[in-house]
């Protein structure tokens, strides 16, 4: 085994070809890098490996390497923040992977409770208590971490990281969902082959028992799509193999594994129920059956109806003149979607699935608790309000507003009491990189839209209007000021919608913390609340 520490691994990424090549064949690496180098570091080892000797040699190279990356990653927020690079083995089986990993999970939180449970975090202030305990440590998350100003890092990784990291379907594309969903659970890179198995994994268990759309229907049409997502995510649950195995007496011990088991169910099963609605709704309830050739995120596409031949007809025409594909535009935006998977624990979804959990309900009961909460407007939703507000400007003022009409349009709104939507964050303090990479892709593929003019021109007003306004702590755009009108332009139009789509991205989130919340037998949560008459009285003690 070598241990390769910080300047041996810069000397790496310098290194030749040759050299590199020869690396790539030697069997069983362990890059232990040292306190002074940063993730990018490895990143970049990774990246020399790849853009010198091909994708397959580096690919061969790192499928051999468990790197232990104990440095900070970026800025003393993502401190003590550990991941792997790359998977050790080219086992295809992700739950053996993770069986593997489990104990030596464990092990360090076993270690962290005996050696440091008493160490200081912060202090508890008032403010935090009566304002949505903004600011206020108080849960373990692992698969992600939220930098106020860098944004999120899935496992470590940022998005541009995970875009050049992870396997595309692609050369060049978005990373695919089941990649995401392999690094969130082991905090391990995995190769294409490894996601292919992965997918052939999800297909195997997509199948929706007819109960649940038999639910579904029981709604009016007029049911919010959220409502009938959710009410389809309860119906699931008749088949949680959690509560099965609960009720037959299951130890604790194995708790994880049973939630392993939902989890992947229920993350397979939700383009299913996901795109029914979008075709009960929508289409006529003409339902398009999964492909199970294609990967998640490309079947999913095609069942809400992208890929179909009428549409590709409609593309041929977009083809010619933007030399490219319009079915792989929406599949390329729904990937990107797939960046709204997971934001660490505190947001309102993740933190309301993590608390149903705790009392040890089902990955279903968590699941469809937290759609609940990603159904309200100050969360998920936005993205619908989003697109709604941005089209009731144009109704207003037109396509070509000016800055001015603009202006005033956002103080209309800020004065009737209302909230400008995509914009403001609980934790981040600068634009959110989901919002970056998805204004990215529309200034390459679709510059001259004019709802994306319109976007950018709100990026330019917003901010500077929120920050006038003396109270708003982010005055910059979130996740959910853009994608609506990305959907939009490329035929998906319906707002109400959009927070499904959401939905099925924060599964795979949720769902992988929920299985580390069973692994490593994370106990009820119950913070302790106090009345006005109990802090009175403690302040005036204080003062005293
Ligand atoms: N427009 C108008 N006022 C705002 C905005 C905004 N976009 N953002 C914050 N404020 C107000 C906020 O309502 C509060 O006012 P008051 O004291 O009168 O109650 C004040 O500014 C301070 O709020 P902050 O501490 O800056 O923000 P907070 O952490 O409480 O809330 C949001 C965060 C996201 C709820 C808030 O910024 C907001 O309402 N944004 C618009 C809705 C939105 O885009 N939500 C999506 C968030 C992302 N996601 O997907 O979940
Ligand atoms: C999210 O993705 O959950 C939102 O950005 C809200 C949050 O992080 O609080």
């Amino acid at each position: 085994m070598y241990r390769l520490h910080g300047s041996l691994l810069r000397l790496l990424c310098c290194c030749s070809t040759s050299l590199l090549r020869r690396l790539s064949r030697i069997g069983s690496y362990h890059i232990l890098i040292g306190s002074n180098v940063g993730s990018s570091l490895a990143v970049k080892l990774y990246l020399s490996l790849k853009n010198i000797c091909g994708r397959g040699v580096g690919d061969g190279f790192l499928s051999k390497c468990h790197c232990d990356l104990k440095a900070p990653i970026q800025s003393s927020n993502s401190l003590g923040s550990v991941r792997w690079l790359q998977v050790q083995s080219s086992d295809q089986d992700l739950r053996s992977q993770l069986a593997e990993l489990i104990p030596e999970q464990q092990e360090r939180l076993k270690k962290l409770k005996t050696d440091h449970a008493k160490t200081q975090l912060g202090s508890i202030t008032v403010d935090m208590v009566i304002g949505g305990m903004r600011g206020m440590t108080g849960l373990l998350w692992e698969t992600s971490l939220l930098d106020p100003e860098e944004g999120i890092r899935f496992r470590g990784l940022s998005i541009p990281e995970c875009q050049n990291l992870l396997p595309a379907a692609h050369p060049g594309g978005e990373p695919l969902p089941e990649g995401l969903l392999w690094l969130l659970l082991t905090g391990k890179v995995p190769s294409k082959e490894q996601v292919d198995a992965l997918s052939k994994e999800l297909h195997i268990r997509s199948t929706v028992p007819d109960h649940v759309y038999r639910a579904i229907d029981s709604l009016p049409l007029s049911a919010h799509p959220m409502t009938q997502f959710t009410t389809g995510v309860m119906a699931l649950q008749v088949q949680s193999e959690f509560q099965k195995a609960y009720e037959n007496g299951l130890s604790k011990a194995k708790f994880w594994e049973p939630t392993y088991e939902d989890s992947l169910n229920l993350i397979a099963q939700l383009p299913l129920v996901a795109s029914y609605i979008y075709r009960r709704l929508y289409k006529n309830g003409q339902v398009i059956p999964a492909d199970n050739s294609l990967d998640y995120g490309a079947n999913f596409s095609r069942m809400l109806g992208f890929d179909d031949p009428k549409m590709q007809e409609l593309m041929r025409l977009y083809v010619t003149i933007h030399r490219t594909d319009f079915a792989n535009f929406v599949i390329e935006i729904l990937l990107q979607i797939f960046f709204y998977s997971d934001h660490e624990g505190g947001n309102v979804s993740a933190h309301t699935a993590h608390l149903v959990a705790s009392a040890l309900s089902d990955p279903y009961l968590s699941f469809g608790a937290a759609l609940n909460g990603l159904a309200g407007p100050l969360h998920g939703l936005a993205n619908q309000e989003v697109l709604l507000w941005i089209k009731s400007v144009v109704d207003e003022c037109g396509e070509n507003i000016t800055a001015e009409q603009l202006k005033e349009y956002v103080w209309k709104t800020l004065k009737s009491g209302k909230v400008v939507p995509g914009y403001g964050h609980g934790v981040l303090r600068k634009t959110d990189p989901r919002y970056t990479c998805q204004r990215e892709f529309a200034l390459k593929h679709l510059p001259d839209d004019p709802l994306f003019q319109l976007v950018s021109k709100l990026y330019e007003v917003v901010p500077p209007i929120l920050t006038e306004l003396g109270k708003v702590k982010n005055p910059w755009p979130n996740v959910d000021a853009h994608s609506g009108v990305l959907l939009n332009h490329f035929g998906l139009t319906e707002a109400r919608y959009f927070t499904v789509l959401f939905g099925v991205s924060r599964s795979i989130g949720i769902c992988s913390q929920l299985i580390w919340d069973r692994a490593l037998g994370l106990p009820l949560e119950r913070p302790k609340s106090v009345t006005m008459d109990w802090l009175e009285n403690h302040c005036k003690k204080a003062a005293a």
